[in-house]
């Protein structure tokens, strides 16, 4: 990890304040003893101002499908009866990976894991590792080494060789095959580390991309070409992805009815399964109160499903999706508790609290972290509870050391933040990944997502596994990116656009560019890990990787998640709300 760079000064201590105005103090009122012990102590409390919460318990409950039952289970099991009968079909193998690539685009992938598998295996034993493969053109090879690594074979970039000229830059005769540059851009996202040629390809990919977009605005091709360069496809959100390429495919030419019928009705019914589980999750929230009594915190259950949902989409892992919706939803609080309402004495009773995980070092917590801080020993224990019954395993030793690593963290910040102390990016980083809750998140979910778990995983959960930083370094510098304007206003330690510009003196806009190539260059850390031994399943490491690609997703317009109504609220509606229309002579066929 980054090595401390300077010793943390706590000096001479700063307003929690800052230069804000204090908030009238009904605005952020937990109760009437909150209220009462405020005024008395003259305690003056920071509010961030977020909106409450815009998906009322209410509409959440009302919330039904018509996707469900016996009739859309037959009919999507004759659709998958259909569309394996296709994979024997096909025997040409570029015909056998398109269908692969629209099958994984589709959403519809993981219906068909055995079949996916026996094809590239076939494609894997035949392709020559790396070695000129003249008769194949740049569209078939990029392909074919995209879906390859995305699926874990390890194929060598020197692959792309062969489309380079004498002086070793790509063919500039390449420039007019869209749908090749397309795809080596695409391709160039699976590349790790020093990876120069995949490197060489991207830049060329994008420009010639770039160039292709100014002058061809309405074709077909262009609306995949603006889509791609905007997020790449292996940066984004595999939901919101499926339910955009469900339209594209629509309207293809040759588009196959029957896939297309699958995806719309499985989209449907995945998402009449969402609904349930986000309903039982609103109970439960409702049920523990922390909304309605924190007030001055973020009260955001639909958007902390929308989170699980774009880090493991399968309807098989729903209880996985319920308790890390839990998990979120006590971060969020908890964060709030720390960087906006709590006085910096409150902070270190609460730290202490989790790092004791004693009930009895509560007696000293104000009303509003008793219940915060109850309610978090309940439902994580009742989680423990969960693993220990269904596996015998007794994890609440590792559940509460991610807690109390969590609320370490996030009380060196509130320490930096009040002394004025500017940390450098390095030291700055090597807190924030944990404060962003990646590794808690994560941690947990590495339990929901295992049975049996292992013990040489624990062991490496233990010690912070490659994959759970990168992918919470990700996390953490996409939030920063999106919610660090408002927090400094609000008064915070600076994040790391702040960092890095007052270590080097660079302008705002050039810090942003750093911070976006920083995340570039740990997506490489992670594509690595595929390929590390390890004893994770591949199922987690996917979701690590969902968990960068839905903050890449929440962040991307600003703050997503602090800020319900704009862009979140349409990924909300598509997802979990509305369902795709479906033609009635296709229902009844
Ligand atoms: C980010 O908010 C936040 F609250 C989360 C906990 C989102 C959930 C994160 C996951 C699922 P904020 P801070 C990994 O920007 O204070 O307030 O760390 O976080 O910058
Ligand atoms: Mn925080
Ligand atoms: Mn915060
Ligand atoms: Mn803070
Ligand atoms: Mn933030």
């Amino acid at each position: 990890m980054l090595p401390l760079k300077r010793p943390i000064a706590l000096g001479a201590s700063r307003s929690r304040t800052g230069n804000n105005v204090p908030r009238p103090s009904h605005q952020c009122m937990a109760t009437n003893e909150i209220s009462i012990s405020n005024s008395v102590s003259g305690t003056v409390r920071q509010s961030a101002n977020y909106q409450p919460p815009i998906w009322h318990y209410d509409y959440i409950q009302s919330l039904t499908s018509e996707y469900v039952g016996e009739s859309c289970t037959k009919r999507l099991e004759k659709l998958k009866g259909e569309v394996r009968m296709m994979f024997y079909k096909v025997v040409d193998s570029l015909e056998q990976l398109e269908m692969i690539d629209v099958l994984q685009r589709l959403g519809l992938s993981y219906h068909f894991e055995d079949e996916l598998r026996r094809i590239l295996d076939g494609v894997y034993m035949n392709t020559n590792h790396g070695i000129c493969n003249k008769e194949k053109n740049l569209y078939a090879t990029a392909l074919e080494f995209r879906l390859l690594r995305q699926n874990g074979y390890r194929v060598a970039q020197e692959i792309f060789n062969s489309f380079k000229n004498e002086i070793g830059n790509f063919k500039e005769s390449l420039r007019n095959d869209t749908k090749g540059m397309l795809c080596l851009y695409e391709a160039s996202f699976l590349s790790i580390e020093g990876e120069s040629i995949l490197e060489e390809a991207r830049d060329f990919a994008t420009k010639q991309l770039k160039e292709y977009i100014k002058q061809n605005k309405a074709q077909n091709l262009s609306v995949m070409v603006s889509h791609a360069l905007e997020i790449p496809l292996h940066w984004r959100m595999l939901r919101l992805e499926a339910r955009w390429f469900i339209d594209v495919y629509r309207s293809r030419k040759d588009m196959n009815p029957t896939l297309l019928e699958l995806a719309e009705l499985d989209f449907n019914m995945v998402q009449a399964a969402y609904q349930e589980d986000l309903k039982q999750e609103s109970r439960w929230w409702r049920s523990i109160g922390l909304g309605e009594k924190l007030t001055f915190a973020r009260d955001r259950l639909m958007e902390n499903f929308l989170w699980t949902v774009g880090f493991i989409f399968q309807p098989r892992f729903g209880y996985c999706r319920r308790m890390l919706t839990k998990i979120i939803s006590l971060i969020t609080t908890i964060d709030d508790i720390y960087d906006v309402y709590g006085t910096l004495d409150e902070l270190e009773l609460f730290t202490d609290a989790v790092e004791r995980w004693n009930i009895n070092a509560m007696d000293k917590l104000p009303y509003y972290m008793k219940i915060c801080f109850l309610a978090l020993h309940n439902s994580i224990n009742e989680m423990a509870f969960d693993i220990l019954k269904e596996q015998g395993f007794h994890i609440i030793r590792y559940l509460r050391k991610m807690w109390a690593d969590l609320c370490k963290s996030y009380m060196l910040e509130a320490k930096w933040y009040h002394s004025g102390y500017k940390p450098s990016l390095q030291e700055y980083i090597q807190n924030a990944w944990i404060s962003i809750s990646g590794p808690v998140v994560l941690g947990h979910a590495y339990f929901f997502v295992t049975n049996p778990v292992v013990k040489e995983a624990l062991d490496c959960l233990e010690q912070h596994p490659n994959i759970i930083r990168w992918s919470s370094i990700i996390v953490r510098l996409a939030d920063d990116l999106g919610t660090s304007k408002d927090e400094l206003e609000r008064g915070d330690v600076p994040k790391s656009i702040q960092c890095y510009m007052n270590e080097t003196g660079v302008s705002e806009e050039d810090a942003r560019e750093y911070i976006r190539s920083l995340i570039s260059a740990t997506w490489k850390k992670m594509n690595e890990e595929r390929y590390a031994s390890s004893p994770f399943s591949q199922i987690f490491i996917e979701l690590a990787m969902n968990v960068a690609r839905m903050a890449q997703c929440m962040y991307q317009y600003g703050d997503g998640y602090g800020i319900p109504n704009r862009e979140t609220k349409d990924c909300v509606l598509s997802l979990l709300i509305l369902p795709i229309p479906l033609h009635r002579d296709q229902h009844d066929r």
